[in-house]
């Protein structure tokens, strides 16, 4: 059955029919809260109650309509479901009349029993009913005969021989006597009831009592001192009553306090005077069992890009702008009237890549641009790229990217890379003609030249350096300062990291030479190429080109 954070049931946890029928057995006195949706049956098990009360008065309220049957018996059975799928303990369904006669009341017990429903308490009353305390006296009582035959249906219809039919006896309420109500709990007893309800709107507890005295255990018997409330709970355990349902208490609860806030929020409109006093968002999340769905996300979806992170390297000041950058680093430079930073952000949350953590370093304070996590480099002054990724480390994930902060791209180079194979991949411009040569560039040496028949071909990354052309022949193109890692990849990575970081020369180091040492360490780092339609800021004239590379 669908649960979302409930405790996992163990197989030594009896059936919710045999809970709540072991409720009704016991030989101490229990209790059942009601509850009228999910979110209030949850909070009641939270309570530590061992059974709910779906009573008919509050799943009705909650719908904002009349305790008469005016909610579908579907509309209420529905309403159950979502209460029993948050919840381990059983619930007795305050089943009115059984909505209907016998063949409705087989009808219902199927379908309750279908939903995980514990059982079901009818009333001897007519369809539609009325809460029995609106003009109680003036109730006609069901006929004895039909009321019995409905018990009888319900319980030959019943699959779990477990599942409980308790019959409520409502003479109390509508003006008879004791022995009226006396006669009629025997006659529903002798036809199968698993439990009596003794029901009554007294202020004081003397007509239960005596009815109980008069009863002597025959079965079990539950009560309802809504009205007989300031009884101490002592008196029904002397009588012998075995099960009390706090009928209503969680929907008042909720409507006090619901016209309490409504109120003092549309007086002072402002929020300011309640916050404190209310459930917070979290909690909310935490009673819908958010957290099972998050674990559950990282268990299951793993083919989705919900759980690609990337890093963004942005420490840097980006000295060749001079004044442009005396309060805020390069990343915060704007360009079309945003900062270079949200135009990298914007690029990876289209493609659903919304963990993004940014390595700041220089007046790291001023970036603050949303849906970000900033990390600093301290030592950026002194530092170089691994030392910031490597203040990145303890968030590194087995899908992530490692990006340089001041890189602009059409969306399909974030795309094809993601999509591309290899636990190491590095993307490379092979036409090198790359509009801007500013900055310092990092030329590839690859293991094929680029070339349209390669599509689909495994190219490898042999080398990057700040050279065109070595011994070894002439570049493949350009490294443009974007890598991904998938999970043995993010291991090669940590384990370069932690060996690189015991260099001397550690804190000179950039990526390029990162990269190096994966290769020379016989990690493979597979290319992918890309024909343009990028660019990296280094300089004034880049951000005029930024405007030409349009999404
Ligand atoms: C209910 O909770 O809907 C009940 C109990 O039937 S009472 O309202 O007391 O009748
Ligand atoms: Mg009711």
């Amino acid at each position: 059955m669908y649960q979302i954070s409930a405790p996992v049931v163990t197989s030594s946890k009896p059936s919710k029919c045999a809970q709540l029928r072991g409720l009704l057995e016991s030989p101490q006195l229990e209790f059942i809260m009601e509850a009228h949706n999910g979110i209030s049956a949850r909070i009641v098990e939270e309570a530590g109650f061992k059974g709910i009360w779906a009573s008919g008065l509050a799943v009705s309220a909650q719908y904002g309509v009349r305790d008469n049957n005016e909610a579908s018996w579907t509309q209420i059975v529905e309403m159950l479901e979502f209460m029993s799928d948050i919840t381990q303990i059983p619930i007795l369904l305050d089943g009115d009349t059984g909505y209907g006669n016998f063949n409705n009341m087989r009808r219902l017990v199927r379908k309750l029993e279908q939903r995980g429903i514990a059982g079901v308490c009818i009333e001897d009353k007519l369809f539609p009913k009325t809460n029995s305390f609106i003009n109680g006296d003036r109730q006609p009582l069901a006929d004895i005969d039909e009321f019995c035959g409905k018990i009888k249906a319900g319980k030959d219809s019943q699959q779990d021989p477990d599942f409980s039919i308790v019959a409520r006896v409502e003479a109390l309420i509508a003006g008879w006597d004791l022995s009226e109500a006396l006669r009629r709990a025997e006659l529903y007893h002798n036809a199968g009831a698993d439990a009596i309800v003794i029901h009554s709107k007294l202020s004081r507890p003397d007509q239960v009592l005596e009815f109980a005295k008069e009863w002597a255990g025959r079965s079990a018997l539950v009560i309802i001192p809504t009205k007989y409330y300031s009884t101490p709970t002592d008196v029904f355990r002397k009588a012998g009553i075995s099960l009390v349902i706090w009928a209503n208490h969680m929907i008042r609860a909720a409507v006090a306090s619901m016209q309490a806030i409504a109120r003092e929020v549309h007086t002072n409109e402002t929020l300011i005077n309640i916050e404190d006093e209310i459930a917070s968002v979290k909690e909310i999340f935490r009673l819908q069992g958010a957290d099972e769905l998050q674990e559950a996300e990282k268990r299951y979806f793993t083919n989705g890009r919900q759980h690609t992170q990337a890093i963004v390297l942005a420490a840097t000041r980006g000295q060749e702008f001079a004044g442009l950058t005396q309060d805020k680093p390069k990343v915060m430079l704007p360009l079309g009237g945003k900062p270079l930073l949200r135009h990298l952000v914007d690029k990876f949350k289209k493609l659903a890549i919304n963990d993004i953590t940014v390595v700041a370093g220089y007046k790291a304070e001023t970036i603050n641009v949303p849906g970000t996590k900033v990390i600093r480099n301290l030592e950026y002054e002194t530092t170089g790229e691994l030392a910031s990724l490597a203040c990145s480390q303890a968030s590194f994930s087995d899908d992530m990217l490692v990006v340089y902060g001041d890189l602009l791209f059409r969306s399909y180079i974030l795309r094809d890379l993601l999509d591309c194979p290899g636990e190491i991949v590095a993307v490379v411009d092979s036409t090198m003609n790359s509009k801007s040569v500013s900055g310092s560039p990092d030329y590839a040496y690859c293991s094929i030249t680029d070339d349209l028949s390669l599509f689909g071909q495994d190219v490898n990354l042999l080398h990057i350096s700040k050279a065109t052309q070595t011994e070894s022949g002439q570049s493949c193109g350009r490294w443009i300062g974007m890598l991904k890692f998938r999970s043995q990849g993010r291991q090669w990575l940590d384990q370069a990291l932690g060996e690189l970081q015991t260099r001397p020369d550690f804190n000179s180091l950039g990526m390029p030479e990162l990269c190096n040492y994966l290769i020379e360490q016989g990690k493979p780092i597979k290319v992918l190429y890309i024909r343009g339609n990028w660019l990296d800021i280094n300089s004034l004239d880049d951000l005029d080109l930024a405007f030409q590379l349009k999404k």
